[in-house]
Parts: structure tokens; C-alpha cells; sequence
């Protein structure tokens, strides 16, 4: 299984050799963030949670990287007794190798009480719009902020100014409450989301006893806007839009495209646009007779439809009504478009490194459905995936030599789907091209289907498309002739019927990766349900000496829980500076 390769002395020893960028960061060292994680009680649409918040409230504070500028984010553990972590959603080819924030697989969590320096890097190129979020348990239900990355040029869409409108669920139950829930026997679900949040706020009814208010997003007339969507719900799917005006999508997760009118979006969790937005003139708006239009967003796929509302204000001296709820909805109810923007959304500039079906080197086909026994689980390939499946994380043991990589890739590749079912994971080599398609299956035993955003951290993917049924990778391949695939981060697997028999194909998603930065990158539903129940997966880019070269050996502190590479009060952290 696992196999010693290292002593931890050698590693030592080869860190003290090259100890010049190994540093303390001492009372002298500023990072560029400062991020505080506490759990407390906290009110979000008129109802009081314990929640794991970020500087106090949810959502946290907005950050603002530049491209090719190395940033330090410290995150202080404020907590009493939980761990947590930080991942920069959408960033994480570009973060230092402990810093893309996955407890188990690439950094053991930061204990309570303790902090961590996270060293991040945007790519040149990456301007746009990302997020950060907590990944423990169901911490990212509130756990979270929006992370914008500017560039030094200037954006090649004008417009005067931008908003940030990121999307979240209220679950009424703790974080704890839930994850006992789903992973207990017998089963309980959370229940489902309560209230959809516009920038943390929402307001069921009219009439609703409490402070809480609709979102207002305030704009002036004759301005245009980015708006930038953030999809952060735990489980809710959305559909949104906004009274008399349409958008025109000029990016999704973080690359720009060829603009796209639409009268709607339909967002996953993990999943970002950016909209140009015409403000309406004076005089149409006195023509109109309004100043104010409501954002209608619907929940999409779920038993029970939710549908809320936030506001789109025009500036003027009457402040916004924020408290006034239609008790029907304005715009027709959204219904789910299957496929929604496949092969329609194109790269701004044209994109060459789109891998040919010749380059494929490889094509992994990972078969997910739930699995109902005395717990209800999600499977992929037969196997679930939890925080607590590994004794310690994937890249401590890399660098431990307790993982032999190479033993590793031998047997997934001998398994004949590429996965490696003892250690869970699916290694791939530097210089591989996957194809991975992800395929839907009814549940065992009574064939239930669900939708689900997939979400993959390291290098994005090349989105080349979904469909119904089972991957056909001919047929697929006549379509991508008229189409250039765009890159993502996130996309769907769509379900095109509530129920099948059990284990039947109903519906695909297909992706093509580079396999360029060594690493360990988890690739999952985005779902926090779904996470909990295991619909995790976690992919190994290269081997121990691809990851050796790509980042030297690291201090020894990175490699124990609470180590000297984390910082307490009376400890100031040993750290590794990889990118400066
Ligand atoms: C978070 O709060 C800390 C102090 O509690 C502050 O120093 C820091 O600037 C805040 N972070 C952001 C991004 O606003
Ligand atoms: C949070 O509120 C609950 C219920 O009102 C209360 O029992 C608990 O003590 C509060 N917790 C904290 C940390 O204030
Ligand atoms: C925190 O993480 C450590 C290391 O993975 C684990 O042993 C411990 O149980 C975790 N603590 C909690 C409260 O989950
Ligand atoms: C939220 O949960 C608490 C405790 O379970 C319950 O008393 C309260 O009625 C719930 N509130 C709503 C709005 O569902
Ligand atoms: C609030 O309004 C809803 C209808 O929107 C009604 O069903 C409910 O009884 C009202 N509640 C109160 C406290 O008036
Ligand atoms: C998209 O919308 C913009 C602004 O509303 C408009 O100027 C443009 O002509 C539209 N483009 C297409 C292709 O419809
Ligand atoms: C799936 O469920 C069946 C019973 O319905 C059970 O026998 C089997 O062990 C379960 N598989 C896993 C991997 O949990
Ligand atoms: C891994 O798969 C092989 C071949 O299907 C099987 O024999 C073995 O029991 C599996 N091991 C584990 C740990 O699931
Ligand atoms: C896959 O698609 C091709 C081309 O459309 C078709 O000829 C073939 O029968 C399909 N294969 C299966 C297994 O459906
Ligand atoms: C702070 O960190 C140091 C070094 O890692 C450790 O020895 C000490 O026990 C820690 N203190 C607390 C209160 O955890
Ligand atoms: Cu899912």
C-alpha cells in the first residue's frame, strides 16, 4: 500500500539547504489580507444561526487581487473547537502548493486557535471573478466572501461601474445538526434551503416579523454595469432575472467571452458571470413610472419550487422599498433550460490550446449515483469520498514519501477506469490529456436522479458539453466541430428526469484537462450536501518528483497537524515562500 521512500530527516535536511526562502513571519511581516473565522450566533432572514462566519459576517469581506501579483491571505482560526481551511475558488492552479485550501488532500486543516498564511498568485490572464469559501464540512454555507482579481489593463468592456451580487442558501439548522443528519443512520436530510440570500440578505413575505430586508442593488440612470454573479448556495440551483432588463454574459468563471444576451441565468453553485447591464435613462424611467425592479430568482430541480426576490434600485431621493414582497411572482416562474449556454458561449479571444480529440491521452469515465443502504451515500465508480477517508493529507504524504506515486498510478491504471480504489484518488501523469466524463445514474435501488455543478480545482477544463443518456464520445465529437469549448471550473451534470431504473444512464457531462500542474486537486460536486455524503473525488497531477521539482522540499512544519508552518499566539509561523 504505502511505501517509505523519505525519511523526514533527508527532507529536513534539504530544507535547511535552501533555508533562504524559508522565512518567519515574525511581528514584522504584513500580509496583503487579513481573514478572521469565528462561529457565532448571527442573524440572516429574520432568523438567528449559529454560523461560521468571515470578519464577522456572511458574506465576508470582498477581496481584490491583481493578476501576476503574489498575495499573502492570513486566515486566523478563531474558532473554539472546529478546524477550518480557506479555498480561493477558481484560483487554485495559482496558489503555492499548501495553499489551495483542501483539508485531506492538500494541507492538514488549521487548528482552533491557530492561523495559516495562504500565498496566492492569479495568473496574468485571470482577471475576473472568483470566490473564497471555507472547505470543512458545511462551513461554506456561510463560510465565504467574494474574491474579484483586477488586471493592470483595463477590462475589454467598458462600463462605469460593477456590483458584486453573490447568491447563498439559509439552512435554518447548524452546520453540526446537518452533517449529523446526512450521515447518520437512519438518514435526514437538511431540509431544504429556507431563503435564497442576495448579498446575505432576503426577506420572505411582506408581512414578515423582523428587520430583515430584500437586497438592494443600487444603480444610477444612463450608467452601465458589470454585474458579477457569484454562485455560493450550498444545494440550490438558480434561475434569476430581472425585471424589464436584459444582460448580455461577457464571462464565466473568470475568462471573458464573446457577449451573450439573454433575458435570464441559470446558476450553479461554484459558478460565476459577469453581466453588462444598460441603466435605463431618466426619461424612460419616468415614462414607467418606476424606480424600482425586483430580481426574481427560483430555485430549479428541487421538489418544492422557492422563489425570492432582491431589488434593482435607480438612485434617487426616495429610498428603495425594501421590505414589500409581490405575493406572486412578476416574471413567469423559470423552468430549467437542459444544457443551458453548451457550445454558445465563446472565448473572447480565440483560444488555441483547446486539446484536439488526438491529443486525448486518456479518457476516464466516472459513474456517479446515489446508493441508498443503512446510509445514503453518493458513489463515484463504486466509491465514496469524505473528509475523514484520509489519515492525512494526499500532499503531506507526497512529501513524506508515505504515498509511492508511482505504485500508485501502476494499479489505477491495472483497474481499467483510472481510479485508484485504495487510496480513492485518480493519478494522472505530467504531459496526459483527459478526457473525463462525468455520468448520471439513477439510484440504487429506486432510480432517483439529481442534478449536480461539478467543480474541479487546479488548471480549468475545457467544458465540451452534456447531454442525455450515456456519453457517446463519436457522436460528441461530430458536435465539437462547430463549436469552440470554452473554460471553466465549473459546469453541470444535468439529470433530464426525476427518476430512471436504478443505475441507468441519464445524462453526461464531459471534459478535456491538460495535466500540466503537479499537485493534488480535488475534483467534486459542489453541492455542501452532496460533499457530505461523499461526492468527492480527488485527482493526483504528476508524481513525487514532479511535485519535488515544481516546489523544493518544504519546511517540516507544513507536514503535522498544527505544525510550525501554522502561527498561534505565541508562535509566529515558519513559512515557505514559493512564488518570491
Ligand atoms: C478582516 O478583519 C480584520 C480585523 O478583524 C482586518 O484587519 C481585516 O482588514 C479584515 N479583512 C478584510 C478583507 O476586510
Ligand atoms: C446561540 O443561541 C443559542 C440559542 O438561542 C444559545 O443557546 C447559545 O448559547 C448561543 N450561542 C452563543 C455562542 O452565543
Ligand atoms: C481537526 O483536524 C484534525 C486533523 O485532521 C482531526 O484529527 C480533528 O479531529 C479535527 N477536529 C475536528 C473538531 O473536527
Ligand atoms: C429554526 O429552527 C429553530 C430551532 O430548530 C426553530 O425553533 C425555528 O422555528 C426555526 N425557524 C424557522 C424560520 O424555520
Ligand atoms: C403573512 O402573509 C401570509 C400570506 O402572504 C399569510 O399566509 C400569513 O398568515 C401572514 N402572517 C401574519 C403573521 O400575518
Ligand atoms: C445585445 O444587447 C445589447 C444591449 O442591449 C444590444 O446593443 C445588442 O445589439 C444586442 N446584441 C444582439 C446580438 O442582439
Ligand atoms: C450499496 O447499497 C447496497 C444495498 O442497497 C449495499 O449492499 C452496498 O454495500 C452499498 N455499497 C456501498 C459502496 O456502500
Ligand atoms: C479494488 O478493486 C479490486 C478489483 O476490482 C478489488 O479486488 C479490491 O477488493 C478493491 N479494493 C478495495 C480496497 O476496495
Ligand atoms: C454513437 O454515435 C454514433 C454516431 O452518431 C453512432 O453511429 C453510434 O451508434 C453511437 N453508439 C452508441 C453505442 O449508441
Ligand atoms: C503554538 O505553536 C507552537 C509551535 O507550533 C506550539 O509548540 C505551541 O504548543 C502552540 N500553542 C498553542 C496554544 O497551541
Ligand atoms: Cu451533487
Amino acid at each position: 500500500m504505502y511505501r517509505v521512500q523519505t525519511s523526514l530527516t533527508l527532507l529536513l535536511s534539504l530544507a535547511t539547504a535552501i533555508a533562504g526562502s524559508v522565512v518567519h513571519h515574525d511581528d514584522s511581516f504584513q500580509p496583503d489580507h487579513i481573514l478572521r473565522v469565528t462561529a457565532q450566533n448571527y442573524t440572516e432572514a429574520c432568523t438567528t444561526r449559529y454560523s461560521v462566519l468571515v470578519n464577522g459576517t456572511s458574506p465576508g469581506p470582498e477581496l481584490r487581487l491583481t493578476e501576476g501579483q503574489v498575495s499573502w491571505i492570513r486566515v486566523y482560526n478563531d474558532m473554539k473547537d472546529d478546524n477550518t481551511t480557506i479555498h480561493w475558488h477558481g484560483l487554485t492552479a495559482f496558489t503555492a502548493p499548501f495553499s489551495d485550501g483542501t483539508p485531506a488532500a492538500s494541507q492538514w486543516p488549521i487548528p482552533a486557535g491557530h492561523f495559516f498564511d495562504y500565498e496566492v498568485k492569479p495568473g496574468i490572464g485571470t482577471a475576473g471573478t472568483y470566490f473564497y469559501h471555507s472547505h470543512v464540512g458545511f462551513q461554506a454555507v456561510t463560510a465565504k466572501g467574494p474574491l474579484i482579481v483586477d488586471s493592470n489593463d483595463d477590462p475589454p468592456f467598458g462600463y462605469h461601474e460593477e456590483r458584486t451580487i453573490m447568491l447563498s442558501d439559509f439552512f435554518n439548522e447548524t452546520d453540526k445538526k446537518i452533517i449529523d443528519g446526512l450521515t447518520s443512520s437512519p438518514f435526514k436530510w437538511s431540509g431544504e434551503t429556507s431563503a435564497i440570500l442576495v448579498n446575505g440578505q432576503s426577506r420572505q413575505r411582506t408581512n414578515s416579523t423582523g428587520s430583515c430586508q430584500l437586497a438592494s442593488i443600487c444603480i444610477e440612470p444612463g450608467l452601465s454595469y458589470r454585474l458579477r454573479f457569484i454562485g455560493a448556495t450550498a444545494l440550490s440551483f438558480l434561475s434569476l432575472s430581472i425585471e424589464s432588463h436584459d444582460l448580455s454574459i461577457i464571462e464565466a468563471d473568470g475568462h471573458y467571452t464573446k457577449p451573450l444576451n439573454t433575458s435570464f441565468l441559470q446558476i450553479g453553485s461554484g459558478q460565476r458571470y459577469s453581466v453588462l447591464l444598460k441603466a435605463k435613462s431618466e426619461a424612460v424611467l419616468k415614462r414607467a413610472g418606476k424606480r424600482q425592479f425586483y430580481i426574481q430568482i427560483t430555485t430549479l430541480e428541487r421538489p418544492k419550487t422557492l422563489t425570492n426576490y432582491a431589488v434593482l434600485h435607480y438612485s434617487s431621493g426616495t429610498p428603495a422599498d425594501l421590505t414589500t414582497v409581490p405575493l406572486s411572482p412578476p416574471l413567469p416562474t423559470a423552468k430549467t433550460v437542459q444544457g443551458w449556454l453548451d457550445h454558445k458561449l465563446e472565448c473572447l479571444h480565440p483560444d488555441h490550446a483547446f486539446p484536439t480529440l488526438n491529443e486525448v491521452t486518456r479518457r476516464i469515465i466516472i459513474d456517479v449515483h446515489q446508493n441508498v443502504s443503512d446510509h445514503v451515500i453518493w458513489l463515484q465508480n463504486g466509491y465514496d469520498w469524505v473528509q475523514s477517508f484520509p489519515q492525512s493529507p494526499y500532499l503531506v504524504d507526497i512529501y513524506t514519501g508515505r504515498l509511492d506515486t508511482g505504485g500508485l498510478y501502476q494499479r489505477a491504471i491495472s483497474q481499467g477506469h483510472g481510479f485508484d480504489n485504495i487510496t480513492r484518488t485518480f493519478p494522472a501523469r505530467i504531459g496526459e490529456v483527459l478526457e473525463i466524463v462525468w455520468q448520471n445514474r439513477g439510484t440504487f435501488t429506486n432510480g432517483g436522479l439529481d442534478v449536480h455543478p461539478f467543480h474541479a480545482h487546479g488548471r480549468h477544463f475545457y467544458d465540451i458539453g452534456g447531454g442525455d443518456g450515456e456519453y457517446n464520445a463519436t457522436s460528441n465529437e461530430e458536435r465539437l466541430k462547430s463549436s469552440r469549448p470554452i473554460q471553466r471550473d465549473t459546469s453541470m451534470l444535468y439529470r433530464y428526469r426525476e427518476k430512471t431504473t436504478p443505475l441507468a444512464p441519464s445524462g453526461w457531462r464531459a471534459w478535456r484537462v491538460r495535466v500540466t500542474e503537479a499537485g493534488v486537486w480535488m475534483f467534486h460536486c459542489h453541492v455542501l450536501q452532496h460533499m457530505v455524503m461523499g461526492m468527492q473525488t480527488v485527482f493526483i497531477f504528476g508524481d513525487r518528483n514532479d511535485v519535488m521539482a515544481q516546489s523544493d522540499p518544504v519546511d517540516a512544519g507544513y507536514l503535522t497537524y498544527g505544525g510550525s508552518a501554522y502561527g498561534n499566539t505565541t508562535h509566529s509561523p515558519v513559512v515557505r515562500q514559493y512564488f518570491d
